[in-house]
């Protein structure tokens, strides 16, 4: 049988045919789709102005988000009791003060607020937030956002909703949200691994179950999620999972998973979405940034997979240590869709390895990332990065395939981008995003 040359019509010298690229041409071409391709932010924690100010935005959230209040505590002699005390306001200024003024802020959170404020046109060598202050009271909402996703070069967000949270419920229950660049999703920490304490919430809300999940819970649940996928028409559902996590084991997790969660997912042709890793609360004092990392046991994920075909997962481990075999999994496994360089992992040291080792094992067959915002302007320098991050990663890989015989064109790698950012995550949610 014939070889099928892989040779395409480039010329030992680098040059091309007439579609292909020239080696040196390969870097720019991949900078440029990247940053004109718009892409879908899978993960937020970003709200639409329906849900009024538990959408975070402006100067001081941006200050006192978890990230940067870790690191305050890191250059700063104020107590963790202290720093609670303090207005919002004040918590702003003493972490600008500490991070921003007294020493360089080079770490990758304090760095993104630079890249923001640059973004804005404000100063980044402010000794203090007044006139970055006066421009986020002078903006609207609406415009704000269109104009700061624009800017992120991302066409819609996805949020995080829980239905058990009052403030959130309270919009669900009146009418809900439609903002065409914010998509929902079904969070259900509070029921599968909350549910010690919040089973009680459901029971009060009328479906009749118990505090073992026993009886009619299961079916009660069920019940649950179909008016809430009624309600919201979440993209996903969701949950947080420990290092610690197993499955199968007997826990009401395991068991409200596997019976009530899946099933629903199935019914409403929704993936599910495992966030695996978390070691909550390792220190308490610090609150929202008190979580850290654990391995996680990633056996349960395979069992998962396994045992539930007609499941689509989609999946983020904490851990950089469960990486490769996460993409090991995904090999093993086409209902599980590896996403994002998660939290702790949103380092362009680790992004590299990990976008690097998922392309080499994977192809094109993942999403890179996600921005896990929480206040609106984040996603400005969270996607600056991942451009930044990733057009020398793409850029290598076309380049070693033009090395070894391929032609590339400007064409596959918009394919390519488009698929990584878009149509891998639009084919699994059914999404049809603007
Ligand atoms: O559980 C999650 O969705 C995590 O992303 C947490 O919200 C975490 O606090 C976070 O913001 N990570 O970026
Ligand atoms: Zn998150």
């Amino acid at each position: 049988m014939g070889t099928t040359s892989l040779k395409s019509p480039n010329r030992k010298d680098g040059s091309s045919s007439a579609r292909g690229l020239k080696a040196e041409q390969i870097h720019s071409e991949v900078e440029d789709v990247l940053a004109s391709t718009p892409f879908i932010d899978i993960h937020t924690h970003l709200f639409s102005p329906a849900f009024g100010k538990i959408g975070l935005w402006g100067i001081d959230e941006l200050l006192t988000y978890h990230y940067l209040e870790a690191e305050f505590f890191r250059s700063s002699d104020t107590t963790p009791e202290e720093y609670w005390k303090l207005s919002k306001g004040e918590r702003a200024e003493a972490i600008w003060k500490a991070l921003f003024v007294e020493n360089s802020p080079v770490s990758e959170s304090t760095r993104g607020i630079i890249t923001v404020l640059h973004a804005l046109g404000l100063p980044t060598d402010a000794s203090g937030l007044r006139e970055a202050r006066r421009f986020f009271t002078e903006q609207s909402i609406e415009p704000h956002i269109r104009r700061v996703l624009q800017m992120a070069g991302v066409s819609s967000v996805v949020m995080t909703n829980d239905p058990l949270d009052p403030d959130e419920r309270n919009v669900w229950m009146n009418g809900g949200q439609n903002h065409v660049q914010f998509h929902p999703v079904l969070r259900l920490d509070r029921i599968l691994w909350g549910w010690p304490n919040h089973w009680q919430q459901l029971a009060s809300e009328g479906y009749a179950v118990d505090e073992s999940a026993s009886g009619k819970s299961l079916a009660e649940v069920r019940r649950f999620l179909a008016d809430w996928q009624k309600r919201m028409r979440p993209l996903y559902m969701a949950v947080s999972l420990t290092d610690s996590f197993q499955f199968p084991d007997e826990s009401i997790t395991g068991k409200l998973l596997s019976e009530a969660v899946l099933p629903s997912c199935r019914e409403f042709g929704l993936p599910m979405s495992l966030m695996i890793g978390v070691r909550r609360q390792v220190n308490p004092r610090l609150r929202l940034a008190g979580d850290a990392v654990g391995k996680a046991d990633l056996r349960a994920l395979e069992n998962l997979c396994r045992g539930f075909p007609d499941n689509r997962f989609l999946v983020s481990v904490l851990s950089r240590e469960n990486q490769h075999e996460l993409a090991v999994y995904a090999r093993k496994f086409n209902n599980l869709m590896p996403f994002g360089c998660w939290w702790f992992l949103n380092n362009p040291s680790i992004v590299e390895e990990v976008t690097r080792e998922r392309i080499e094992l994977l192809g094109t067959s993942f999403i890179p990332q996600h921005s896990d915002a929480r206040v609106l302007e984040q996603v400005i320098y969270k996607w600056h990065n991942t451009r930044r991050t990733l057009a020398p990663i793409l850029a290598n890989a076309y380049q070693l395939l033009h090395a070894d015989g391929a032609e590339i064109t400007r064409q596959m790698i918009q394919r390519d981008v488009t698929r990584l950012f878009r149509t891998n995550f639009e084919k699994w949610t059914g999404l049809r995003a603007g």
